[in-house]
């Protein structure tokens, strides 16, 4: 094994996102989220789980708070939940929803730690109509970024607008299998707009709210894509163009791909992106996270059920080790990622703003034994690793997730944390992999695979 040292003041974080952790669905003024709605529908959450009390963060953040401190992690990558803030999505500010976060921020910094803020990590507020299918929703997201900007732009220096646009619009308007349960690929599209559009003046309104210091970023989750086989080359393409450059091309100033815009002309004729609307998305920010799993290999052929995809592309499972999510480890293709961005986009500082793997965990006295994880995180990082030497300016990494937590449409059977939540105690118990990542903060490096 090789000492592998990351550079000084590299960032070593853990993340978490607001409907996944807090519970407290109905308290302090809280709105009903999209989330909310879809996840109390039958058959859209597996086992029935809703977010009404998950890891029930929002009473005892004092205690997650301190875990963190005691991990040594040096930022805290959490998210804040729209409608505690506004509950209806527009209007004045639910003071008591601003209170958690502005205790949260101070419990935070009080311990040391940097927080970083996504504004939008999917718990859209249910009363806005349309959804992101709606032009009005990037207006109304820019106000709420203001109104979270003034509150804690004096102690927050690290915003981030949104967490992986992708999922909000495909898997939301596409597929169907996140909220709010959509299947309508053009709307998908629209979604796509209105998101980046909504990060575009949400980040405009950061600015007029914030110090000059502050760092800005969006939270992309880029696809490694490959084709299966010498047929499924245009689908690799095609793929790319819908998980990657729809993101990246507009907000470096590209403009959206012309190739995407001829893919997709069945679909859309795109008359809802308005002059402007480009310079507005490209409206420059300091950072890029990247958040990285499993690498997609596509091929021609039939979509799968569910699938986010065109009809006449599907998913390939390539053989190796899975992790319980059933996702290919291969840490290869966050290096791709990376290298690819270093080489095709104009130089951003660039964070892995989740990383990490679901295992079936089992806990038995007080310990959790989880050595594929560990494996998994090692595996990455030394990638990550090797994209520093071979000059990527990746600033910082974060775990996905610090706690177990409400795994979406997969609910609460799907474990990705470095520590244990029991949902019936709300006991918290440190994986193996906790105790390896605090070792790794404190020696800022690893010992790589290779
Ligand atoms: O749990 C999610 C998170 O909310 C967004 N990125 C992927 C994670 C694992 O699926």
């Amino acid at each position: 094994m090789t000492r592998l040292v990351f550079p000084e003041g590299f960032v070593w974080g853990a993340a978490t996102a607001a409907y996944q952790i807090e519970g407290a669905v109905g308290e302090d003024g809280r709105g009903l989220s999209i989330w909310d709605t879809f996840a109390r529908t039958p058959g859209n959450v597996v086992g029935g789980d809703t977010g009404d009390v998950a890891a029930d963060h929002y009473h005892r953040f004092g205690a997650d708070v301190a875990m963190m401190r005691d991990l040594g992690l040096s930022a805290y990558r959490f998210s804040v939940a729209w409608p505690r803030v506004q509950p209806t999505g527009r209007g004045p500010a639910n003071a008591a929803g601003l209170d958690f976060y502005d205790r949260l921020v101070d419990e935070i910094l009080g311990s040391g730690i940097d927080p970083m803020l996504t504004l939008y990590h999917w718990d859209l507020p249910q009363a806005l109509d349309g959804g992101w299918t709606s032009r009005d929703t990037a207006a109304r997201f820019a106000e709420y970024a203001a109104i979270v900007a003034n509150r804690l732009g004096d102690r927050v220096s690290r915003w981030t607008t949104l967490n992986e646009p992708w999922c909000s619009a495909f898997l939301g308007y596409a597929s169907g299998v996140h909220a709010p349960g959509r299947k309508e690929p053009a709307e998908a599209l629209k979604a796509v707009h209105h998101l980046m559009l909504a990060h575009g003046l949400g980040t405009r309104a950061l600015r007029d709210a914030l110090p000059a210091t502050a760092e800005v970023s969006i939270v992309l989750n880029l696809a490694a894509v490959s084709p299966a086989s010498p047929e499924g080359k245009d689908a690799a393409r095609r793929v790319d163009g819908l998980a990657n450059r729809i993101f990246l091309d507009p907000l470096f100033g590209a403009g959206y791909p012309a190739d995407v815009k001829r893919d997709t002309a069945d679909l859309t004729d795109w008359s809802f992106v308005h002059d402007g609307d480009e310079a507005v998305i490209a409206t420059p920010i300091d950072l890029l996270g990247v958040n990285y799993y499993s690498p997609t290999v596509v091929d021609l052929g039939t979509a799968e059920p569910d699938s986010p995809w065109p009809h006449d592309i599907e998913t390939v499972a390539p053989p190796g080790p899975r992790t319980a999510m059933g996702w290919p480890i291969d840490a290869s293709g966050l290096g791709a990622i990376l290298t690819r961005l270093r080489d095709e986009y104009p130089p951003i500082p660039v964070m892995i703003t989740e990383n990490g793997a679901a295992f079936d965990d089992e806990l038995t006295a007080d310990a959790v034994r989880d050595p594929e994880r560990v494996d998994y995180l090692r595996r990455h990082l030394t990638v990550a690793h090797e994209a520093i030497r071979a000059g990527v300016d990746l600033r910082g990494y974060f775990v996905w997730s610090l706690l177990d937590n409400f795994e979406w449409a997969y609910g609460y059977g799907k474990r990705f944390g470095i520590i244990h939540v029991d949902y019936a105690t709300q006991r918290r118990v440190w994986k193996d992999s906790a105790y390896w990542y605090r070792e790794v903060i404190k020696a800022n490096g690893i010992n790589g695979t290779a």
